[in-house]
C-alpha cells in the first residue's frame, strides 16, 4: 500500500537528531530520503581505501564528519539502509556521533547544508506508515514504547507494535466484508426477489461483531490506565496518615505531614509502579466538616479526586475506628456515593500505635510511619489490576481514538441491526456494514484523511 502519490508526499530527504537532547555517550543523527547516501557522503569521510558511498548498506562504517566550514567535526560511526529494506522504507542512514549538544547540531548544519531538510515531529515514522512498513496502529505504538514507564505500559504498547490491534481489526474487517459480501450478492439479484443471507445468519453474524466490538471497548480503560497510570487517591479523615503513606509508597518525602489535622489543603499527585503498573498516585485534604474557606476548597479537591479514581484508598486511624467505627462507615459509604464505579480499598494506619478492633474483611493493616504492611497494600493494588479479565487479553485497547472508532463502528452494527430487524432492505443494511467497516479501517489507516495523520504525527517527537 503506498499512499505517498495520493497523500501529496513530496521526496526530500529529511534529517533530524534521533537521541534525547543533552549530553550522553552518543548522539544519533538520522537522515531519510533518495538522496540520504549523497548527502552523507558531502560530510562523512569513511576510513579505508573504499569509500562510503561504494561500502554495503546495514554495516557499520567508521569514520570522519565535518563541520559546515570543512572542518573535522568528529569521529562517526556510520550505518546505511537502501529502500524498502529500512524503518522508513527509503533509503537512510543513521549516524553516531560522541554525545556532545554542539556536536549534534553542528553535524545537523552540515547535512542540512549538503540540501537534507530538518524533519518534522514524527516524520520518520509517518514516511514508514505511507511506505507500507506498519499501519496506523504500529506507528502509534511507536510513541506508546517510547513514553512507556511501567512493564504493564510497556507491554501494551509493544505487543501493539508487533501488531496485536492490526490483526484484531483485520479479523474483525474480514468478517465485516463477508457479512456485507452475502447482502450486496443479493443485491445484484434484486430483479428476481432472492433472499441469499438467510436473515437469522446475517442476525447471529452482526451480534457475533457486536459482541466483539464490544468486547475490545472493555479493555480501554485498563489500556489507558496502563499507559497513563491509574488514577488512585488517598482519602480520609484529616490526620489519619494519607500524606505519610503517599511519601511511604513513593520512598520520598513528597507532601508535608504533620500533627495538625488539616494540614494537607491541595491535592498532590505524583507517579508510582507497583508490580510493573503505573499508578498516578493523589494524596487529599482530610475530609470533614469545616468553616474555614482554604480548607473546605481543600475537602471540594478530595472529592474531585474521589470521583476521578478508580482506586480509592481510605486511610483510617485505627486509634480513631477503635473509638468509634461509625464515622469511617460513613465515609466509607460516602466515598461509594461519590464514585460508585470505583475500587475501594480500607486501610487501618498507625499499626506501630494500635491495632484495629474487628476490622472489615479484606481491610489492610499497616504503618505508614515505619512502613510495615505498605508493600502489602502495593501488592493489593497491583493484583487488583492485574486481576482484571481484560488484563491478558491478547489485545488491549489503549488509544482513545481507537476507542472512538469502535464506538463509532458499534453504533453502525447496532443500526445494521435494527435494519434488518425491522425487515428494511438489504441494500439499507449494507450501508450501516460499510460505516462499521470504515470506522474499523481507520484504526489501522486502511482509510485516512491527510489532516487525521497529521494530529497523529505531530504528538511525535523530532527525530521518530
Ligand atoms: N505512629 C504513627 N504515626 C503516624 C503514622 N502515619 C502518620 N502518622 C502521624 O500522623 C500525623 C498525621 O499524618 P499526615 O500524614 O500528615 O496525615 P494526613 O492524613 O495527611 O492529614 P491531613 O493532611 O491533615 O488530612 C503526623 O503526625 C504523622 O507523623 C503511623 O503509621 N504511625
Ligand atoms: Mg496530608
Amino acid at each position: 500500500m503506498d499512499y505517498r502519490h495520493a497523500l501529496g508526499q513530496t521526496d526530500d530527504t529529511i534529517v533530524a537528531v534521533a537521541t534525547a537532547v543533552g549530553q550522553g555517550a552518543l548522539a544519533v543523527l538520522r537522515v531519510s530520503g533518495p538522496r540520504s547516501w549523497e548527502i552523507v557522503n558531502a560530510c562523512f569521510c569513511a576510513a579505508g581505501s573504499t569509500p562510503w558511498l561504494q561500502r554495503s548498506p546495514r554495516t557499520a562504517v567508521f569514520g570522519t564528519f565535518a563541520a559546515p566550514d570543512g572542518s573535522l567535526l568528529d569521529e562517526v560511526l556510520a550505518l546505511g539502509f537502501l529502500a524498502p529494506a529500512s524503518f522508513t522504507g527509503e533509503d537512510s542512514a543513521e549516524l553516531s556521533f560522541h554525545g556532545s549538544p554542539y556536536i549534534a547540531r553542528t553535524a545537523l548544519s552540515s547535512l542540512i547544508a549538503a540540501g537534507a531538510r530538518l524533519a518534522e515531529p514524527g516524520e520518520f515514522t509517518r514516511r514508514a506508515f505511507l511506505n507500507g512498513k506498519m499501519d496506523l496502529s504500529q506507528a502509534e505504538a511507536v510513541a506508546d514504547l517510547i513514553a512507556s514507564e511501567s512493564a504493564a505500559g510497556h507491554a501494551v504498547a509493544f505487543r501493539q507494535l508487533k501488531g496485536s490491534v492490526s490483526r484484531r481489526m483485520d479479523e474483525l474487517r474480514t468478517e465485516l466484508i463477508d457479512t456485507t459480501a452475502l447482502l450486496e450478492l443479493e443485491l445484484d439479484f434484486s430483479e428476481e426477489d432472492v433472499e441469499f443471507a438467510s436473515r437469522d445468519r446475517l442476525m447471529a453474524l452482526l451480534t457475533d461483531l457486536q459482541t466483539e466490538v464490544a468486547q475490545l471497548l472493555e479493555t480501554f480503560v485498563l489500556g489507558q490506565a496502563l499507559k497513563e497510570g491509574v488514577p488512585t487517591a488517598l482519602l480520609g479523615a484529616p490526620n489519619a496518615g494519607k500524606s505519610t503513606l503517599l511519601n511511604a509508597l513513593l520512598r520520598e518525602e513528597r507532601a508535608l505531614v504533620s500533627a495538625v489535622p488539616g494540614t494537607t489543603r491541595d491535592t498532590v499527585e505524583e507517579r508510582f509502579t507497583a508490580g510493573g503498573i503505573l499508578f498516578r498516585l493523589v494524596d487529599t485534604a482530610g475530609i470533614r466538616e469545616t468553616d474555614e474557606t482554604v480548607e473546605r476548597l481543600g475537602i471540594e479537591r478530595s472529592q474531585e479526586a474521589a470521583r476521578r479514581a478508580a482506586v480509592q484508598v481510605l486511610v483510617v486511624d485505627a486509634v480513631v475506628w477503635n473509638a468509634d467505627p461509625l464515622p469511617t462507615q460513613n465515609l466509607w459509604a460516602q466515598l461509594e456515593a461519590w464514585n460508585p464505579q470505583g475500587h475501594r480499598v480500607l486501610v487501618f494506619n498507625k499499626a506501630d500505635q494500635e491495632q484495629p478492633v474487628s476490622p472489615p474483611e479484606g481491610a489492610l493493616v499497616l504503618s505508614a510511619a515505619t512502613g510495615a504492611g505498605v508493600s502489602e497494600l502495593e501488592a493489593a493494588l497491583a493484583q487488583w489490576v492485574t486481576q482484571n479479565p481484560a488484563y491478558g487479553a491478547d489485545t488491549v485497547v489503549s488509544h482513545a481514538r481507537h476507542a472512538a472508532a469502535l464506538r463509532a463502528a458499534a453504533d453502525s452494527l447496532s443500526q445494521a441491526e435494527n435494519a434488518l430487524r425491522t425487515g428494511l432492505s438489504g441494500e439499507l443494511v449494507a450501508i450501516d456494514l460499510r460505516d462499521a467497516l470504515r470506522h474499523i479501517g481507520s484504526i489501522t489507516g486502511q482509510v485516512v484523511a491527510d489532516d487525521l495523520l497529521s494530529s497523529i504525527f505531530s504528538r511525535f517527537c523530532i527525530g521518530k
